[in-house]
């Protein structure tokens, strides 16, 4: 059967690049993109919606005839921990509505998990799929909560929900808001516009992360997976690398060797970043759907000054030394 698929957060940092490329495989008019914001510029069908009216949700089910959701609306880590209380009804609320339109329309959900979802007893090295998830963080809180829900929906009413726990995610079309990993796409524009950036984690800080065209394969390949194969669901440990701020400053230099980096710690996102793992072990995702990242940090950095470099730079200056 053709897939008609809703994205609710739509406007978001991964929803905006995923629904172009499911556009490009099932269709413009098979993608419904959705936000609680307006979108004065939609490339195909748009709704504005609070993916918490679980009215609303099931109307536009209905009313497109959706069999398909990739539920991306909700608060990340940094804003969770500052509006707590949001947090837990905007990620809770929104997830019980999808969740609740999919047992009455049979739809399959893909729900994004988290490194968050991990905490300070959570082995730190090759973090395993199966582990200890005691998050000190609300974002963390609502994303092990998340994902239990998530399981729950299958095993009670057979939904056939699914999802990954992403690491922080890099690319260069929207920005994302309100993360502890967002440093790691900051520094890039910083680079290419200024030649310095000031991280606000300290440099030794190693975190798992995972360039959009990668993390756009894994939330599709997951939900395409023989579902026979699949021993997990909700939700499957992915990466593609761990660095720390010193480090990607260092591969940056390889472009643009008169890169700076200082240091200005926000304690909030320190204290996040310090109470996730350093690095995740994705085995269940590679036996059992075949996930395989292509980018590392090297090939995402050549990717990312290019990409920028083009589209950013204003004066001759900031084309030296940009990858070819
Ligand atoms: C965040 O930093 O909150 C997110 C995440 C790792 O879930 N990018």
């Amino acid at each position: 059967m053709a897939e008609r698929i809703l994205i609710t957060g739509g406007l978001g940092q991964f929803g905006s690049e995923l629904a172009v490329t499911l556009r490009e495989r099932h269709g413009t008019d098979a993608v419904i993109v959705t936000d609680i914001r307006d979108d004065p510029d939609a490339a195909g069908p748009f709704v504005r919606l609070d993916a918490r009216d679980g009215d609303a949700v099931r109307q536009i089910v209905r009313s497109h005839r959706i069999t398909r959701v990739y539920h991306l609306a909700a608060l990340l880590s940094a804003v969770s921990e500052a509006r707590p209380m949001d947090a837990w009804e905007i990620n809770m609320g929104g997830l019980v509505a999808v969740l609740e339109a999919a047992r009455e329309f049979s739809l399959s959900v893909f729900t994004p998990s988290s490194i968050g979802a991990f905490g300070p007893q959570t082995p730190k090295e090759f973090t395993p799929q199966d582990t200890i998830q005691r998050p000190t963080s609300m974002y963390g809180v609502t994303k092990v909560a998340g994902e239990l829900l998530c399981d729950y929906y299958f095993f009670k009413y057979g939904v056939d929900t699914r999802g990954v726990r992403f690491p922080g995610i890099i690319s260069n079309v929207t920005p994302p808001g309100g993360g502890t990993t967002d440093y790691a796409v900051d520094i890039y524009y910083a680079a290419v516009q200024h030649r310095r950036y000031t991280c606000f984690l300290q440099g030794d800080t190693y975190l798992d992360m995972i360039y959009m065209p990668d993390a756009i394969k894994a939330a599709i390949d997951v939900m395409d997976a023989d579902p026979a194969k699949l021993r997990h669901r909700n939700a499957f440990n992915v990466t593609a690398m761990s660095f720390s701020p010193e480090e990607q400053a260092a591969y940056i230099r390889r472009y643009l060797p008169d890169f700076e980096i200082a240091y200005d710690v926000d304690p909030v996102r320190q204290a996040i970043a310090n109470s996730w793992p350093n690095s995740l072990e994705d085995y269940a995702a590679r036996v059992e759907w075949g996930w395989q990242p292509e980018y590392d940090l090297d090939r995402m950095t050549a990717d990312m000054l290019r990409t920028l470099t083009a589209r950013l730079a204003t004066s001759s200056d900031a084309t030296a030394g940009a990858p070819g």
